[in-house]
């Protein structure tokens, strides 16, 4: 494992612990039902990465905010990403019965339980980003403006119903790129905004220098998705665009080919770190994280 892995490792971890323990505060304090709270529970509390509260708190801390200020946003982000993953495996969607290597939200619970239990997640991540104490009521008007923005019909929503339409269709590489842009670009740059617009000051540049990181980073995931999805999956890579496995769901290295896909995966991670160069070593965890998703096996 190389060095930047282990950081982003252990970096992650440490988030984990702090956001976990405080979505579970949070959601045991919810008034829902016992059958919605668990089903809540359940969804978020139940393994995952963390990469986008990990991206939260990586990006405070290179604008200098090492101190609580970023907790709420870094729950927040996941609690919008929970969201998105249950109502994602319902049937109506990609009916899935399985996610984090158990049954997903709808199976484990019932269909209503389970779009509930995504519709109360969104909800508490907005409700919980309007009141927390720790940022000024500008700072947090902006936050919910970028969160709603990123997550609903111009972002994740929008996204996935672009995703939606498009199955079948043989896409271009620029329709793929706005397709992934929103349905998981979006919250994995607001994930990285919010977490800069906890500092005091944020100057204009330092946050465009945030987004390009955070765009050619949301894209990377994607790619490196892509390529995981498909190494169990042999048959599908032999096969050229065109035949049903490919066109059933456009994919980079459906495109590109798996080689076309490795480079393209490279090319946006320099493009990533290159983003980081007016940035000092307070941006290290975001260079780490960036070589952990391209990285990642899972
Ligand atoms: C249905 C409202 C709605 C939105 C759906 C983002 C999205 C749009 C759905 C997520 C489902 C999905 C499989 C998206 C592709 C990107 C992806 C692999 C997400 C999983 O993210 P990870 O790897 O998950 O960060 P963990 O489990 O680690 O949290």
């Amino acid at each position: 494992m190389s060095d930047q892995n282990k950081l982003a490792l252990d970096f992650l971890e440490i988030c984990r612990i702090r956001v976990d323990t405080e979505l579970d505060r949070v959601i045991e304090r919810s008034s829902a039902s016992v059958r919605l709270q668990e089903a809540m529970r359940y969804s978020v509390l139940g393994g995952g990465k963390r990469i986008r509260p990990a991206l939260c708190l990586a990006a405070a801390k290179a604008m200098g905010q090492t101190g609580e200020a970023a907790l709420a946003p870094a729950c927040a982000v996941e609690l919008i990403h929970a969201y998105s993953l249950i109502h994602d495996d319902l049937p109506a969607m990609d009916d899935d019965e399985l996610r984090r290597g158990r049954p997903t939200t709808h199976i484990a619970y019932d269909e209503a339980t389970a779009i509930l239990a995504g519709d109360a997640l969104q909800a508490l991540a907005f409700g919980w980003l309007a009141e927390t104490g720790q940022l000024s009521e500008s700072a947090r008007l902006s936050m919910v403006q970028e969160l709603a923005r990123a997550s609903g019909h111009g972002g994740m929503v929008g996204g996935q119903a672009i995703d939606l339409e498009s199955v079948g269709k043989n896409l271009s590489l620029a329709q793929l790129e706005a397709m992934h842009r929103h349905k998981t670009g979006a919250l994995i740059e607001a994930s990285v905004r919010l977490g800069a617009l906890t500092a005091p000051f944020v100057s204009e540049e330092a946050l465009n220098s945030l987004s390009s990181y955070a765009k050619a980073l949301g894209l990377a995931f994607q790619v490196q998705d892509d390529l995981l999805d498909i190494e169990g999956d042999t048959e599908v890579i032999g096969k050229p665009q065109g035949s049903d496995a490919a066109r059933a769901k456009p994919t980079y290295p459906a495109l590109l080919g798996v080689n076309g896909a490795r480079e393209h995966l490279s090319a946006l991670l320099t493009s990533a770190l290159e983003s980081l160069r007016n940035f000092g070593s307070e941006a290290d965890s975001l260079r780490a994280m960036a070589d952990y998703v391209v990285a990642r096996t899972h």
